[in-house]
């Protein structure tokens, strides 16, 4: 895989088009102003250089919660999570590239059931998907061990069957995903009842003194072959609070001591045009927040490193 990704050539095999969704919700964190992140970076046009490097790209609509304020959180994550995962399994359909720009982390329980959605349709009942989580947190409360109770700390749980009925059994009953198959890197905020239960899982966290160790080259490279080994393809999902916030302060939870916007844009240069990359998440940015729209900057970087085709003829 690693030896035909770097053929002279090869990604212009890889017309694959960037279809972005929107997800303006931010009812699963406690503080909803995440809900607004889609639009402002639309209307910044923050993804424009895609085009300027060779790819192409396309904003779907803007997903919406349905409901009027006063709606139970549940209620409202389940339909956008239900709404998400179809809009991505429809645009993998279609062959495009889905890239989810949240919201909050919630929305990922929708992206990554469609696409678990979309391999079992297409690759076989079997076919199992691999994801590499980003994020400070694990994102891998359920009900009874969450202090907030806020559902975007529960999104990986859910994907690894654990948790809400409600939210687990969208895009079909059962895990989407193994836990041999999934990878969380720049863990360093988190509760001892969820790092338990990946323990248990048996998950591989990359917390963030061995990313500061052993560099995010190294350990984004083991990664992806650890959530590839077993898989029909593997996606990203990117909470922007791993980022250190004097890089990145426009997110719902900050933590300091992350990840830097250079280490983490080199990194996922050596994953630009993989073909086993089958999706991209970036969540819970807050415009409110984000001072000299810096974090919006991060955003850009992070979509060009990993979506430009830096091998394509100039
Ligand atoms: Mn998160």
């Amino acid at each position: 895989m690693t030896d035909a990704l770097h053929e002279p050539g090869y990604l212009h095999m890889l017309p694959r088009k960037t279809a972005v969704v929107g997800v303006a919700s931010g009812y699963g964190a406690g503080d909803r102003e995440c809900q607004d992140g889609p639009e402002v970076l639309r209307t910044m046009e923050i993804l424009r250089d895609l085009e300027n490097c060779g790819g192409s790209f396309h904003w779907d609509d803007i997903i919406h919660p349905l409901f009027s304020s006063g709606v139970e959180p549940l209620l409202v994550v389940r339909d956008v999570a239900r709404r998400v995962a179809q809009a991505v399994a429809g645009h993998l359909a279609a062959g495009d590239f889905p890239l989810v720009i949240g919201g909050d982390h919630s929305c990922a329980i929708g992206t990554w059931s469609g696409v678990h959605a979309h391999l079992q349709s297409t690759v076989g009942a079997d076919a199992r998907l691999g994801l590499i989580w980003v994020d400070a947190h694990m994102d891998s409360h359920t009900p009874r061990t969450s202090p907030s109770h806020n559902l975007h700390g529960m999104p990986l749980a859910c994907l690894l069957g654990r948790g809400e009925p409600q939210l687990t059994e969208i895009g079909g009953v059962g895990p989407k995903l193994h836990p041999e198959d999934v990878c969380l890197i720049g863990v360093r905020s988190f509760e001892w009842s969820e790092a338990a239960l990946l323990r248990t899982l048996g998950v591989r966290v990359y917390f963030m003194d061995e990313v500061h160790r052993r560099g995010m080259d190294a350990v984004l490279e083991e990664a992806r072959q650890h959530v590839g080994a077993a898989t029909a393809g593997y996606g990203i999902s990117i909470d922007l609070d791993a980022f250190d916030p004097r890089e990145a302060a426009g997110v719902g939870t900050p933590a300091a001591d992350g990840l830097t916007r250079d280490e983490v844009t080199r990194a996922f240069g050596a994953l630009s045009g993989d073909p086993h990359l089958l999706a991209l998440e970036i969540v819970e940015y807050n415009p409110y927040k984000d001072l000299h729209f810096a974090t919006a900057a991060v955003v850009r970087d992070v979509c060009s490193a990993l979506l430009c085709q830096p091998h394509a003829a100039p």
